[in-house]
């Protein structure tokens, strides 16, 4: 076999993750502009997700946000889901923003509050979503804390992370046995002094105290400027500690822009280590890890900026594919550095967008998803059965 005969036939069976949210109006802080036609509650959503995944072929999984979406009948928005062939991957819990309901505030922090009653409603609101989880058949709890301090002496760090490990305990022992608990990791924002959860050996110190069911997530956007993110990963990895991604691009920051808009090539070599690291585990690429876009389309209608994402994410990986790993090895083996670089640059600079076509055809999804989305008109449709300003739950 070929490599690009095997590349093919494994392309066609890496789904991706949708998170709900990111059907939803969008913007910065400083603004948020309306989406024409946009969904107004889950089921719409998950109407949205249906047509991702109807012209990609390749994106049939979808990430609650609680309490955003909640699933309030559980049999109902699972029926939709399959009647569309999605299922629900991991369920994400919020305790970075005050509900309208809710009884005490998380403005000093919610797992790491110094007062026991908050962490206990922050406790209990991710136990409550484990439940929805089960209703759903999800297997995850993603759990992203903005949980940290805005001023120097604000906090003290050792107490607050002490306080945030007692808090994740207590939830994952309400994990069900064949679950997994995903620990997120932030530099800053919306904290610009401490975040509690700062950096991937910060997560990594949780995930291994807590059990084998506690593993560290990858959001691509959560690292300082210059961050080796592809080191990162071949060492979670290497560790059996990597949940899986959060895929997005950034120039600056936490940007949420489409994968692969800004730095391709980062993302290139991201997969290079994953395809690398889990051949070496002798794991499956498809179900090893966690693979969810976690992107804010801003200006763009969300829809199509998801087919764009899905599709850079299946070039990189196919371009990873194609890296022939022996001949990698014997350069590195030699020092030969001017090789190493040829045989990844090859790789990368191969078009790979016809195999990966082909792979999308193979898995049931469009020739051309996007001209398609187009062509089909689906946003007016949209318009004309939802209206030209929705409110979407959300961000
Ligand atoms: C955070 C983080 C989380 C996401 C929220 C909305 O920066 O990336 O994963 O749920 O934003
Ligand atoms: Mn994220
Ligand atoms: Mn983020």
């Amino acid at each position: 076999m070929t490599i690009a005969q095997s590349a093919l036939d494994t392309l066609a069976t890496l789904q991706i993750e949708v998170p709900s949210w990111a059907y939803g109006n969008s913007g910065t802080r400083f603004k948020v502009f309306t989406l024409p036609g946009g969904p107004r509650d889950p089921y719409e959503k998950i109407d949205d997700a249906a047509q991702v995944n109807a012209v990609t072929g390749l994106a049939p999984a979808v990430s609650l946000h609680i309490p955003w979406d909640i699933p309030e009948n559980a049999a109902t928005i699972k029926a939709l889901a399959s009647h569309y062939g999605l299922h629900f991957d991991a369920v994400n819990s919020n305790t970075f923003q005050d509900q309208p309901d809710q009884e005490l505030s998380y403005k000093f922090g919610s797992l790491n509050h110094i007062d026991k009653a908050v962490r206990q409603q922050a406790i209990e609101h991710n136990i409550q979503v484990i439940k929805y989880g089960v209703e759903l058949d999800s297997t995850a709890l993603s759990v992203w804390l903005s949980d940290g301090s805005n001023f120097p002496g604000q906090l003290n760090m050792r107490g607050a992370f002490e306080r945030t490990f007692d808090s994740l305990q207590q939830i994952y022992t309400a994990l069900p046995d064949d679950w997994k608990m995903w620990v997120e990791y932030k530099p800053y924002e919306p904290n610009f002094y401490s975040t509690t959860i700062g950096d991937w050996g910060q997560s990594y110190l949780l995930s291994s105290k807590l059990g084998n069911k506690a593993q560290t997530l990858v959001d691509l956007g959560h690292h300082l400027q210059g961050a080796n993110i592809e080191q990162i990963v071949a060492l979670l990895l290497m560790e059996g500690k990597l949940a899986g991604f959060h895929f997005n691009d950034s120039k600056y920051g936490d940007d949420d822009l489409t994968v692969g808009s800004i730095n391709p090539y980062q993302l290139f070599l991201i997969f290079n280590e994953l395809v690398e690291g889990m051949d070496a585990r002798g794991m499956n690429h498809a179900t090893g890890i966690g693979w969810m876009i976690d992107a804010s389309h801003n200006i763009k209608d969300p829809i199509e900026d998801l087919l764009q994402s899905v599709e850079a994410i299946k070039i990189a990986y196919a371009q990873a594919l194609l890296v022939d790993q022996a001949a990698l090895k014997h350069a590195q083996q030699n020092n030969d550095v001017v090789q190493a670089q040829e045989i990844l640059q090859n790789a990368y600079r191969t078009d790979v967008r016809p195999l990966v076509a082909q792979a999308r055809l193979l898995a049931g999804g469009a020739l051309q998803p996007l001209a398609l989305f187009r062509k089909l008109g689906v946003r007016n449709n949209l318009v004309k059965e939802r209206g030209l300003k929705t409110v979407a739950t959300g961000l």
